[in-house]
C-alpha cells in the first residue's frame, strides 16, 4: 500500500502537539524524581517549595498535559491521514484550539510553579488555589473542545462526501473518543466555572464540597477513558498493521467504543464510595455500571489475543502457544505496545478491586491507588505512547528510526518496565499495609511509617529505586524524540516511515453503530438515571458553603 505522507501544513500542528506533550513529560518526571527522594528524606526541599507542590506540578503536567496533548497530536495525524488533509478552516480551529489550551496549561503552571496551587491534579476544595489557577484549567478544556469540534468538522465533511459508507476505524474511534470527552467535560466545566472560580476570587463566601467532588469526578474517571481509548486505537488499528495482520473484528471494535460512551460517565461515585453525603443506593446503582464500563476493555484483551493468533499461525505458528514466537518482537514498535498492553492486566484487574464495595474500603485513599493510576496511566498508556512516539516522530519529521535508535528505543521500554513494576509493586503493597496515599509528614523515616514496611518489595526504597530508573528512562525517551525530530538521517521517498493503518472488514458492519444520535441519546439517559436525583439532593440539602484552605 503507498505511503500516504500528510500535508506538512498538519504535519507542524501535529508536531506542536507533541513539543508541548514532551515538554510537560520531562518536567512532570523530574517532579516525580524529586518525589522519591524526598520521601526518603534523601533530599530537603527549599523553603519556597513544599513536597505537595511538586507533587501537584507532576500529576497535572503528566496526567492532564502530557496525555492530551499527546492525544491531539495523534488525532490530528491520523484524521488526516485516514479522512484526508484539514481544510484551512479546521486546520485554523486546530491551532486556535492548540493555543488556548496552551495558554491555559502555562497559566496553571504557573499558579503551582509560584506555589500559589498546591491542591494536586484533583483540586479538592476546600483546599483553594488561586483563581488563575481554575481559569487555567478552564482554558485548557475550552482548548480541547475547540480541536474536538474542529476534528468533528473534519469528519462530517467526509462522511457528505461519503454518504452511506462507514467512516474508517481511525476516525471511528476518534470521534467517539471525542464525544466522551466533550460530555465528560461539562462536570469539571460547570463546577470550575460556577464554583471554585467565584470562591476562589472571593465573589461567594463558601464552596459545596460534596457537590464539587461529585461534578469532578462526574468528569474524573470518564477522564481515565480519554487517556485509554487512543491507546486502544493504537491497539486496534495500528498493532495488527505492525504485525502484518488485519483487524480481528470492526464490528467489535466499533461496538467497544460505543460502550464507552455510554457507561463510562455515570460511575464517578466509585471514587466517592467512602463519602457520607451520597446515599447508598446510588453508589451500589454506579458500581454496576462501572462493571459495565469493564466489558469493552475485556472485548479489547479478547480481540488482541485473536489478532495475534490468527497472524501468528499464518506465520506458521502451531500447537498452543506456536504462534507467539512468529510476532515481529524484534520490532520495538511492537513490542512496547506489547508491553503496555500485559501491564493492564494487572492494572485492570486491580481497577476491578477498586470498584468492588468492600474491597474500596481497604484500599481508598492508600497508596494502593497510586500503584493503581501507575500501571494504568503511567504504563498501559504511556508506553502505548512511546510505541507510537517511535514511528510518529520520524514520520512527521521525514526522519529514520535508525537501528542505534532502535536499539536506545528497547533499552528504554525495558528500563520503564522494570521501573513501574518496581515502583507500582512497592505502592500496592504499601497501601495495603495502611500506607496513606497523602501524608502531612513527606517523609517515610516518619515513626508512624515504619508499620508500613515489609520485606523486599514494600518499602520505600524499592519506590525510590523504581521511581529512579523511571527518570533515567524518561531522560533517555527524550533523548530519542529529539534525535528522530531533528538530528536523525532524513528519509527518502524508500525509506520514508509510514502511518501503519490496518485493513478492517466493515462488510458486515451494522451501520448503526455509527448513529451518533442514537449512542448519545442512551448515554445521556444513563447519566440522568445515574446522577439527577444524588445531586439535586447535595444541592437541596447543601450545608453552609466552606471557607477555602490553604494547608501549604
Ligand atoms: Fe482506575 C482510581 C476503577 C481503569 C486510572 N484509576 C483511579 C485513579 C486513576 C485511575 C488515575 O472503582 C486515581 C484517581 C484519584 O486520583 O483518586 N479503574 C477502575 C476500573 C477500571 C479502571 C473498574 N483506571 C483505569 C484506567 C486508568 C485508571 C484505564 C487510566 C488510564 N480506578 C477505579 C476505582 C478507583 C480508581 C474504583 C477509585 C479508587 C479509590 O477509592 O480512590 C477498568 O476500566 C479496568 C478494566 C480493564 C481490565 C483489563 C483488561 C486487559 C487488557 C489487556 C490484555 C492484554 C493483552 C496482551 C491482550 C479488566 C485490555 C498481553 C497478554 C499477555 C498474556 C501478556
Amino acid at each position: 500500500m503507498e505511503n500516504v505522507i500528510i500535508a506538512k501544513a498538519d504535519r507542524k500542528l501535529s508536531l506542536a502537539n507533541l513539543g508541548f506533550a514532551y515538554s510537560a513529560f520531562i518536567i512532570g518526571t523530574l517532579c516525580g524524581l524529586l518525589q522519591v527522594f524526598i520521601r526518603n528524606d534523601a533530599l530537603r526541599l527549599p523553603p519556597w517549595l513544599d513536597y505537595y507542590q511538586v507533587l501537584t506540578a507532576h500529576g497535572v503536567l503528566l496526567a492532564l498535559v502530557f496525555t492530551t496533548f499527546f492525544i491531539f497530536s495523534f488525532f490530528h495525524s491520523g484524521m488526516s491521514r485516514t479522512l484526508g488533509s484539514f481544510g484551512p478552516r479546521v486546520r485554523l480551529w486546530n491551532w486556535i484550539g492548540f493555543w488556548v489550551t496552551s495558554a491555559g496549561t502555562i497559566l496553571a503552571t504557573v499558579m503551582i510553579i509560584t506555589g500559589q496551587a498546591s491542591v494536586l491534579y484533583t483540586f479538592y476544595a476546600p483546599l483553594m488555589a488561586h483563581g488563575l489557577f481554575y481559569v487555567g484549567l478552564a482554558l485548557f478544556v475550552v482548548g480541547t473542545w475547540i480541536q474536538g469540534f474542529a476534528l468533528i468538522g473534519h469528519y462530517r465533511v467526509w462522511r457528505k462526501a461519503n454518504k452511506g459508507s462507514l467512516s474508517p476505524l481511525f476516525a471511528f474511534m476518534t470521534i467517539a473518543t471525542i464525544i466522551l470527552w466533550i460530555i465528560a467535560c461539562l462536570g469539571v466545566v460547570v463546577t470550575v466555572l460556577f464554583q471554585f472560580i467565584p470562591w476562589a476570587f472571593g465573589w461567594v463566601d463558601g464552596i459545596n464540597v460534596e457537590l464539587s467532588r461529585s461534578l469532578f469526578w462526574y468528569f474524573g474517571h470518564p477522564l481515565v477513558y480519554f487517556w485509554l481509548l487512543p491507546a486502544y486505537i493504537a491497539w486496534y488499528v495500528i498493532v495488527p498493521k505492525l504485525i502484518g495482520g488485519r483487524v480481528f473484528s470492526d464490528s467489535l471494535a466499533r461496538l467497544s467504543f460505543i460502550l464507552f460512551i455510554l457507561f463510562s460517565i455515570p460511575v464517578g461515585f466509585h471514587h466517592q464510595l467512602t463519602e457520607p453525603g451520597i446515599a447508598s443506593f446510588w453508589k451500589f446503582l454506579q458500581t454496576v455500571l462501572t462493571f459495565m464500563v469493564i466489558i469493552p476493555s475485556l472485548m479489547t484483551a479478547f480481540s488482541m489475543f485473536a489478532t495475534f493468533e490468527l497472524r501468528g499461525r499464518e506465520l506458521g505458528g502451531t500447537g498452543l502457544f506456536g504462534w507467539v514466537r512468529k510476532l515481529p518482537w524484534k520490532d520495538v514498535r511492537f513490542t512496547s505496545i506489547f508491553i503496555a498492553m500485559a501491564f493492564f492486566i494487572p492494572g485492570g484487574a486491580g481497577g476491578i478491586i477498586n470498584a468492588s464495595f468492600q474491597l474500596n474500603e481497604v484500599i481508598h485513599n492508600t497508596l494502593w491507588v497510586v500503584g493503581h493510576f501507575h500501571i494504568t496511566v503511567g504504563t498501559p498508556v504511556a508506553m502505548t505512547f512511546f510505541g507510537l512516539t517511535f514511528w510518529l516522530v520520524p514520520y512527521l519529521s521525514g526522519r529514520t528510526f535508525t537501528k542505534p535508535l532502535q536499539k536506545l528505543a528497547f533499552l528504554q521500554v525495558a528500563t520503564w518496565s522494570v521501573g513501574m513494576l518496581l515502583m507500582s509493586t512497592a505502592q500496592h503493597l504499601l497501601g495495603l499495609l495502611g500506607a496513606p496515599r497523602r501524608t502531612a509528614y513527606t517523609g517515610y523515616n516518619h515513626e508512624a511509617a515504619q508499620g508500613w514496611f515489609e520485606g523486599l518489595l514494600s518499602n520505600h526504597v524499592t519506590m525510590a529505586i523504581g521511581g529512579s530508573i523511571l527518570f533515567l528512562s524518561a531522560f533517555l525517551l527524550v533523548f530519542i524524540v529529539i534525535q528522530l525530530w531533528w538530528f536523525a538521517p532524513k528519509a527518502s521517498q524508500e525509506t520514508a516511515m509510514e502511518f501503519p493503518i490496518a485493513y478492517s472488514e466493515t462488510k458486515r458492519t451494522p451501520k448503526v453503530l455509527e448513529n451518533w444520535k442514537i449512542w448519545i441519546g442512551v448515554a445521556v439517559i444513563l447519566i440522568a438515571v445515574a446522577y439527577t436525583v444524588p445531586l439535586a439532593e447535595m444541592i437541596q440539602h447543601a450545608p453552609n458553603g466552606s471557607q477555602g484552605f490553604k494547608t501549604w
